[in-house]
C-alpha cells in the first residue's frame, strides 16, 4: 500500500470526487456474472502461466477441426501449469480421456466463445443493429468496428472495404429510425453524426511494412479514399484506428494526406488516434495540431486519446531487435502522459475534437473536471468505453449527463481472435486500472495523481 496523501489542490478534489462518483455508479450496476469474470481475471493476474495457457487456447480455438483436437491442446496447455486447482487437474485428466476428450473439447469451445461473446457484439452489422439501437436508446452514442486486422491478400484488403461502406450504408439507413438524443447529436461546434465506423489499415492492405511503407500506403489510401467519400456521402464520421509502431506512421500520414485532400474539405467527420503510452506522443501531438491549424476541413479532426494496446507487443519487438522500447515501461508514466496531452487537447479546442478512451476512472474524471475547468461545455469532450469492458462505466458516465461512446467490435472468432487476446491481456494485466479493481487496490489509491 502506498502512503498516499490526499489531494489539496481544489483541482484535484473535484477530479477524486467524480472518479469516486462515477466508480460507484459503476459498480453499483455490476451484474453478477461480470463480478464472476471480474474474479476469474484476477485469479489470471496471479498466475503468468494459467494466463498464457488461456491466450494460447484462445488463439488455437477458432483453428481446430473438432473438439477433440481443441481437447489435446487444453491438456497439453494445463500441462504447462505448475500450481493448478482441482478443477484444472479434472480438465486435464478429461481432456486425456478417450471418454472425457470430445465432452472436454465441447465446453472449452462454449467457454472460449462465451468469453468472447463478453467483447464481440455480434457475427455482423445486420445482427448487430438492433444492440446498437438499444445502446443509443439507453444514452450512448456507438462506434461500429467491423473486426480484421494484418489481412494476408490484397483481396481480402478489398472485401474488407466492401464491407465497411456496405454497413455505412446499412448503419445510416438503420440510424435514421433511432430517437432524437440530443446530448449525442452536438457539441459547440455543430452537429455530430449518428452513425461512427472504427477501420484499421492493416485490415486494408497486406502491404503495410517498417521498411517499405509507400507500397501499403498506396495500397491502403485506394481503399480510405472509397471509405471517406462514402462516409460524406452518407453523412458518416470514418475513425482510422491506431495500431502497433510498426504502422503508426504510414497511419497517421495517410489519414492527414487523404483528408487534406479538397474533394475533402467539406466532410466526412474523422479521426484519428494518439497513444499516450509512446515516448513520442507530445511530438505527435504537436504534428496533428499544427495540421489541423493549416487544415480548409470544415468540420475538426477527433483525436481519440488512448494509453494504447499493443504494449506488450512493442516490449517484444524491441527487445528482440535490442532497441529502446518506444513506449514508457511504467505504468505511471503512461497515465502522466495520458493527463498532459488530455490538457493539450482540450486546450486546443474547437481546433480538434477529443474522445477520451479508457476505463480508467481518473483519466476520465480528469478529462471531465479539466473541460470544465477551462469553460468548455458537458458535450464538448466525448467519453468512449469498449463493448465487454466498459458497459457499467458507460452507464455511469450516462448518469452524469455525458456525452458517452461505446467501441462495438462486430465479426466472428477468427477475426476477433487478436482483438480478444489484447483484451484478456490488459484485463488481467497487474498494472491497469480494472485489474488493480477488482484485485483490490482501493479507490483512493486509484484515483490519486499519476
Ligand atoms: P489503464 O488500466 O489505466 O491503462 C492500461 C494501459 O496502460 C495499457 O493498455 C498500456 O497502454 C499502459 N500500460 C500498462 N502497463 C504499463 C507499464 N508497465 N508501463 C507503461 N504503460 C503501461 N488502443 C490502441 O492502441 N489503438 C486504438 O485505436 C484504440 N482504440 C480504443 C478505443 C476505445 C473506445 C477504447 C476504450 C480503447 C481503445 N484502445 C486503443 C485501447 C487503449 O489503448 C487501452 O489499451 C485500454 O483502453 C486500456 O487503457 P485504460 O486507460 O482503459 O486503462
Ligand atoms: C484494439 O483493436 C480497441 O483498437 C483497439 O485493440
Amino acid at each position: 500500500m502506498l502512503g498516499i496523501a490526499a489531494p489539496t489542490e481544489p483541482f484535484e478534489t473535484e477530479v477524486v470526487e467524480l472518479g469516486r462518483r462515477i466508480a460507484c455508479g459503476r459498480d453499483s450496476m455490476r451484474s453478477p456474472s461480470r463480478y464472476v469474470y471480474d474474479r476469474g481475471m484476477a485469479f489470471l493476474a496471479r498466475d503468468p502461466q494459467l494466463k498464457a495457457a488461456l491466450l494460447r487456447l484462445v488463439d488455437v480455438a477458432p483453428a481446430c477441426a473438432d473438439a477433440e483436437e481443441l481437447a489435446d491442446h487444453l491438456h497439453a496447455f494445463l500441462d504447462g501449469v505448475a500450481r493448478r486447482t482441482a478443477l484444472m487437474s479434472v480438465a486435464s485428466r478429461a481432456a486425456a480421456m478417450p471418454t472425457g476428450r470430445r465432452a472436454t473439447g465441447l465446453l472449452a469451445g462454449a467457454a472460449v466463445r462465451h468469453m468472447a461473446g463478453r467483447f464481440i457484439v455480434a457475427e455482423t452489422p445486420t445482427t448487430a443493429a438492433g444492440r446498437l439501437a438499444r445502446l443509443w436508446r439507453a444514452g450512448s452514442a456507438v462506434s461500429l468496428d467491423l473486426l480484421g486486422e494484418a489481412t494476408v491478400t490484397r483481396e481480402q484488403g478489398r472485401i474488407y472495404a466492401g464491407r465497411c461502406e456496405r454497413a455505412l450504408v446499412d448503419l445510416t439507413a438503420a440510424a435514421a429510425t433511432w430517437p432524437m438524443r440530443p446530448v449525442l447529436e452536438r457539441d459547440s461546434v455543430g452537429s455530430l453524426p449518428r452513425v461512427n465506423l472504427s477501420v484499421k489499415v492493416t485490415a486494408l492492405t497486406p502491404l503495410v511494412r517498417r521498411e517499405a511503407p509507400e507500397r501499403g500506403c498506396e495500397d491502403a489510401a485506394g481503399h480510405l479514399r472509397r471509405l471517406l467519400r462514402c462516409a460524406r456521402d452518407v453523412g458518416a464520421h470514418l475513425h482510422i484506428d491506431m495500431e502497433s509502431m510498426d504502422s503508426r506512421d504510414l497511419v497517421l500520414n495517410l489519414a492527414l494526406e487523404l483528408l487534406s485532400d479538397p474533394e475533402f474539405s467539406v466532410g466526412p467527420s474523422a479521426g484519428i488516434v494518439l497513444q499516450a503510452y509512446l515516448r513520442d506522443a507530445e511530438e505527435t501531438l504537436d504534428r496533428v495540431l499544427e495540421w489541423a491549424r493549416l487544415s480548409q476541413r470544415s468540420s475538426p479532426l477527433t483525436v481519440r486519446l488512448v494509453k494504447g494496446a499493443y504494449w506488450d507487443l512493442e516490449l517484444i519487438e524491441a527487445s528482440q531487435h535490442g532497441w529502446t522500447p518506444p513506449v514508457f515501461t511504467e505504468k505511471s508514466a503512461s497515465d502522466r502522459s495520458f493527463e498532459h496531452l488530455t490538457q493539450r487537447l482540450l486546450d486546443a479546442y474547437p481546433l480538434v475534437r477529443t474522445a477520451i478512451a479508457s476505463h480508467n476512472v481518473r483519466s476520465i474524471a480528469y478529462g471531465v473536471i479539466y473541460a470544465r475547468k477551462i469553460g468548455l461545455a458537458p458535450e464538448d469532450i466525448e467519453l468512449q468505453v469498449l463493448r465487454g469492458l466498459g458497459d457499467n462505466l458507460q452507464d455511469a458516465i450516462v448518469a452524469e449527463g455525458l456525452r458517452g461512446r461505446t467501441y462495438c467490435p462486430v465479426g466472428d472468432l477468427v477475426a476477433g481472435m487478436a482483438y480478444l487476446v489484447r483484451r484478456l491481456l490488459e484485463n488481467s494485466s497487474n498494472d491497469s486500472f480494472l485489474g488493480n479493481r477488482v484485485s483490490g487496490t482501493s479507490l483512493d489509491e486509484l484515483l490519486h495523481k499519476p
